[in-house]
Formats: structure tokens, C-alpha cells, sequence
């Protein structure tokens, strides 16, 4: 019986990370090096977003090539509901908008497709929450440096910003 469980188990833990993985893949191009997100254009000739800024922008470095993740404030003081779909960074190889989810009671780390900043508000990327996923680092990165992060907008304008680069115990 014991064996039989186990295997229960088993199922129920591939059943978990396909649909996990089914969903933060949702809207990407396979396995290009490029960007699994719905970004187009060249960021250094994209017009930038209509009043949106990034503030407090920080990258919470983390050792021996692990994920490290980016937070910030984004401020949206134009004429429309601003739509983030997705980022992208110099510094490293592959970058996703990542928000955390509970799915049947275990948290993880999901893709989202698209973060409204709504007009005259903001919206915060902190830890816990929505973050920028940095994988594959390109260049070794100092703390109390910085690297930017460029972000990408549903109606193609782009906005660069430079995050300082803290160290893995920072929460803020
Ligand atoms: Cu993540």
C-alpha cells in the first residue's frame, strides 16, 4: 500500500507543476533566448509610457546564479490605465513579471501576463508579491551598484530605470 501512495503523491505533485508550468507559460514563444513576453521593438527608440515612472527600483541579489528579483513603485499620473506585460535587463539572460499564487494550498511563483497601473495610482512590486524575475546573470553584479530594468507596455512604450543592487537579506 505504501508504494501506492507514494505514486499518489507522485501524480499529484506532476499534476501540480503542469499546471504551474502551464500557466507561467502561458503567452510565451518556447524557448528562444529572447523574451517570453508579449514585447516588441527596440527599447532605445520605443516612446516611453504616458506619465508612468519607476521608483525605488531595487534588485535583491541573490548568490551562486539563484533568481534574484527586482521591486519598485510604478506611478501612473497620465490619461490611461497603463498595461505592463513584461521587462527585460541587460544583465541578465531571462526576465519574467512574476506574481506568487496559492494553488491547493502550496504557494508559488506564477507569470503574469499583463499588471494594470491604473491612472492616477500606482502599483508596488515588493517581496511577497509581484516581482521581476532575473535568471541567467550575464556580468558579474556588485552591490550598491546598479542595473537597469527595462519595462514594456501593452501599447509598446518602454520605460529603462536603474535598480540599486542589495544584498540578499534586504526586505526593502
Ligand atoms: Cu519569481
Amino acid at each position: 500500500m505504501k508504494h501506492s501512495i507514494n505514486w499518489l503523491v507522485v501524480a499529484f505533485a506532476a499534476t501540480l507543476s503542469m499546471s504551474v508550468y502551464a500557466h507561467s507559460d502561458h503567452g510565451h514563444h518556447g524557448h528562444h533566448h529572447h523574451h517570453e513576453q508579449k514585447i516588441s521593438g527596440d527599447a532605445s527608440t520605443a516612446p516611453p509610457p504616458d506619465g508612468v515612472t519607476v521608483d525605488n527600483c531595487w534588485i535583491r541579489l541573490l548568490p551562486n546564479r539563484l533568481p534574484s528579483a527586482a521591486y519598485f513603485v510604478m506611478n501612473n499620473s497620465g490619461h490611461a490605465d497603463a498595461a505592463l506585460v513584461g521587462a527585460e535587463a541587460t544583465n541578465f539572460g531571462k526576465v519574467m513579471l512574476h506574481t506568487h499564487q496559492t494553488i491547493n494550498g502550496m504557494a508559488t511563483m506564477v507569470h503574469a501576463d499583463k499588471v494594470i497601473v491604473p491612472v492616477g495610482g500606482s502599483f508596488e512590486f515588493a517581496p511577497g508579491g509581484h516581482h521581476v524575475m532575473l535568471e541567467q546573470p550575464k556580468a558579474t553584479l556588485n552591490i550598491g551598484h546598479t542595473s537597469p530594468i527595462t519595462f514594456w507596455f501593452e501599447d509598446s512604450s518602454a520605460i529603462t530605470t536603474d535598480c540599486e543592487i542589495r544584498s540578499p537579506a534586504s526586505l526593502n
